[in-house]
């Protein structure tokens, strides 16, 4: 290897201190690496968007795997558990490694051969758009796949399925902040620099990330900010253990980003913390915003927000006088962003950003903390409903003209926009909607709003395909699931959260049995008679997307796996291959719009989709516990993991949990007007009286997307993940509990 990284400290944010050794891995899978024989691998982690560097050695003899960490700018040698632990998912006995098909739902699966089993979906797909049109099959992505997997798909769909219905997990992750970041700035790239600068900053607001969690070794850029007398300021319901090492925590109620922002821009203002000269030259739109922030003073933002007026004032001071020394930085995340209102709080929150001049200052901007490993690279390449590679928009001709071009296509040819995740969700099987659903890299029945419904309508679809490494309970549901190789089986890349384009390298041979998700398109285009342009070659495919990309915002064509592979990585937009990646966005004073200003747009606070009431009168908000990934597919089979943490609690405040008569430890069942999910009871005065959390990282009756609500955003389409209105109840031990999938009795 080129030595590109340097070796790490070995030191973890748990505190190991040694390297995690996989040891009782089946020796009857061959580990190779024909390239790397002697030394390790060096890759990135299979999970979150700050894909921490790492290498894995394998050890031939002994079949097993090795992690280690790697001293990459993110992650600077420090790994969380569930990257430590990683190499588990190689090896997991549960990993599925044969396709399977039944003929109908009630039967068990058997194991068919891959031509068998590509012959019955290429055939589904054939009778269900000769009976009801290329609209009739639809796929769902995700942001966990390679960008090359990513880019592939989109064309699959528009040019081998011909349909308009295709979106992606993204949808319930970035699209409040992409939609206010493209509307503000022409450009969606979650951080404006990279993330070292963020330690530089004097002060920096995370607006409702719990990166101590979510992103444990983000937490040195974070605290570096603090410890060198700068400040940390954390807006979240809960004291999370991120808000626990900040300068300043506003416990603000869930849902009440937007009025925060409005609040913090009305004294900017009022006291004078303005970038007069910023705002006049840089940007658009100042004056509707006052109009709307003025009516936002101090006591009537406590009042709604409960985030009392000092720590406001002091919010605003912390980041003018940021501003006037090493730079100020806005930062969101899902508590956030994931609500009926997320576009326009982001809006907010940039708007905030923007009149303290801060977007293109050094050590500064605002940036949002994207999620999934390829969030940043899943939703530029085309398989976003409204999209194309290169973060073109399908409804533009001169994009459709050029993505058309590369594919070799009629651009007549190239549907238009489809539905978006949740739409489509909702209509599977309906009269007008898809009858057939192509699933890969999302365990949608667990992650989206009224997950029980959502099971309904897989239901009643002709056929469901599912893509994956395990048999999660989206597959579980399915007529056909397809093995697929997983992140250190594959070649490709990632974009992770600061818009840097990464190498993701195989270190081990998938199982025998299972197939790229390449081969996969290839083969079923092929059986589908479009047999040209669909490689399998993960290094065809990104130079297909590069020219794909060249000329769009998210521009690529100057990126090469050489060049990722001799330098950290390499940022986009990069138009050139003789010229850097941009690393650091606006610092010209420029935006990428068409008057090369930023836009302020005004927004005003509104209510949340369910306020609570009598029946309902407890706020309910949801995340992410440390040991966990999304829906827990992967991280409920690694053992170390689920030993940790077996079982989701609820997090409630002892003065809320006496007025019901709980314990510490009592089984809660959360009840909203959509179903019900049941936790253990864990209380803490670090959680809001009116609000209990609950983590959705579990399948069954102890998923809380069967409580939470699905109000879309209008822009985004985004689901209020993060707040409804519910009531508790304690179940006690003997009276059974609710089947699965059974909703409260009168409430659909
Ligand atoms: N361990 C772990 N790490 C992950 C993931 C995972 O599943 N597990 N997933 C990855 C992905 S895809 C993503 S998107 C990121 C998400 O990363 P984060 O955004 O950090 O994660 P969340 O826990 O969803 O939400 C963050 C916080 O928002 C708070 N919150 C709830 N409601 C509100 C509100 O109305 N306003 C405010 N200000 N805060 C609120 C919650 O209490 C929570 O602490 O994490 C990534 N990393
Ligand atoms: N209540 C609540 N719900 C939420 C959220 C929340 O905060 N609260 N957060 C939302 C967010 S931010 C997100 S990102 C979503 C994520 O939720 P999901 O979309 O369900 O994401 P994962 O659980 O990561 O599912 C990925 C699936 O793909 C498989 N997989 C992994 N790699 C590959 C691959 O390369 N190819 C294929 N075909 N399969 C692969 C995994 O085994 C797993 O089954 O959940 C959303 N749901
Ligand atoms: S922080 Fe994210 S990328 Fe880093 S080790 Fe943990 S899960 Fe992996
Ligand atoms: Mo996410």
């Amino acid at each position: 290897m080129q030595g590109i990284y340097r070796s790490g400290n070995m030191t973890d944010v748990d505190g190991k201190s040694a390297a995690h050794t996989i040891a009782n891995m089946a020796a009857e899978t061959p580990v190779v690496d024909a390239r790397l024989q002697n030394g390790a691998v060096e890759t990135h982690c299979a999970y979150c968007a700050l894909q921490c560097g790492m290498s894995l050695t394998v050890d031939g003899g002994e079949s097993s795997v090795e992690v280690a960490p790697l001293d990459f700018p993110t992650n600077r040698g420090g790994l969380c558990q569930k990257g430590w632990t990683s190499a588990d998912l190689l090896r997991s006995p549960r990993r599925l490694t044969s396709p399977m098909i039944r003929d109908s739902r009630s039967e068990p699966f058997r194991e068919v051969s891959w031509d068998v089993a590509l012959d019955v979906v290429a055939d589904g797909i054939r009778s269900t758009q000769a009976k009801h049109g290329n609209d009739a099959v639809a796929v769902f992505g995700g942001g966990g796949l390679t960008n090359e997997k990513a880019y592939q798909l989109g064309k699959f769909a528009r040019v081998a399925l011909r349909t308009s219905n295709i979106d992606y997990n993204g949808r319930y992750c970035m699209s409040s902040a992409a939609a206010a970041s493209n509307r503000a700035f022409g450009i969606d790239r979650g951080l404006p620099f990279p993330l070292p600068d963020l330690a530089e900053s004097g002060a920096v607001l995370v607006m409702g990330g719990n990166v101590a969690e979510t992103m444990p070794p983000f937490m040195q850029h974070l605290n570096a900010v603090r410890d060198a007398g700068g400040d940390v300021i954390v807006a979240d319901p809960r004291r999370t253990a991120t808000a626990d090492q900040a300068t300043l925590h506003l416990q603000l109620m869930p849902g009440t980003d937007l009025a925060l922002a409005l609040g913090l821009l009305h004294i900017v203002v009022a006291d004078g913390h303005v970038d007069r000269d910023y705002i006049t030259s840089r940007t658009t739109g100042f004056d509707d915003v006052w109009r709307v922030a003025t009516q936002w003073w101090p006591e009537r933002v406590e009042r709604v927000t409960g985030v009392p007026v000092a720590a406001q004032r002091a919010t605003v001071r912390a980041l003018a006088t940021g501003r006037a020394g090493r730079g100020a930085v806005v930062l969101t995340a899902r508590g956030a962003e994931q609500h009926s209102k997320g576009t326009d709080t982001v809006t907010a929150l940039i708007n905030l950003s923007l009149a303290l001049g801060l977007p293109g200052r050094p050590h500064s901007g605002y940036g949002c903390i994207t999620g999934q490993g390829n969030g940043q690279g899943g939703r530029e390449h085309g398989q976003k409903a409204d999209q194309l590679p290169g973060y073109r928009k399908i409804d533009d001709p001169a994009a459709r003209a050029h993505v058309a071009g590369v594919w070799g296509v009629p651009p007549e040819t190239l549907p238009g926009p489809g539905r978006s995740a949740f739409e489509l969700i909702e209509s599977l099987g309906t009269e007008h909607g898809p009858r057939s659903l192509l699933v890969h890299g999302s365990n949608l029945v667990v992650s989206s709003p009224r997950s029980h419904r959502v099971a309904d309508r897989l239901a009643a679809l002709d056929q469901l395909v599912v893509c994956d490494l395990f048999m999660s309970e989206t597959a579980a549901l399915a007529d056909v699931v397809l093995p697929v190789t997983q992140w250190a089986e594959e070649d490709g890349t990632m974009t992770n959260l600061e818009g840097r384009v990464i190498r993701r390298r195989a270190a081990v041979q998938p199982p025998p049995g299972v197939r790229t998700e390449l081969e996969v398109m290839a083969d079923l285009a092929a059986r589908l008679g479009r047999a040209d342009g669909f490689s399998a070659d993960p290094r065809v495919v990104f130079d297909e997307l590069r020219r794909a990309s060249a000329g769009g915002v998210a521009d690529y064509s100057g990126i090469t796996w050489e060049r990722i592979d001799s330098e950290d990585g390499v940022f986009w937009p990069c138009p050139s291959e003789d010229a850097p990646g941009r690393s650091r966005l606006f610092t010209d004073g420029m935006f990428p719009t068409p008057d090369g200003r930023a836009r302020l747009v005004a927004v005003d606070h509104r209510a949340i989709a369910e306020e609570v009431d009598t029946d309902y009168p407890v706020y309910l908000t949801t995340g992410r516990i440390l040991q966990h990934y999304q829906s827990g597919a992967q991280t409920r089979r690694v053992p170390a993991l689920t030993d940790a943490a077996a079982e989701p609690y609820v997090d409630i405040h002892p003065d809320l949990a006496a007025r019901h008569g709980m314990a510490n430890g009592d089984l809660v069942r959360i009840v909203s007007r959509r179903g019900d999910a049941v936790g253990k009871a864990r209380l803490t005065t670090a959680i809001r009286a009116d609000t209990v959390f609950m983590p959705f990282h579990w399948g069954g009756e102890q998923a809380i997307n069967r409580v939470t609500n699905a109000a879309l955003d209008p822009t985004s389409k985004m689901p209020e993940f993060k707040v409804c209105a519910v009531q508790l109840e304690r179940v006690d031990s003997q009276p059974a509990m609710e089947p699965s999938g059974a909703v409260v009795a009168g409430q659909a």
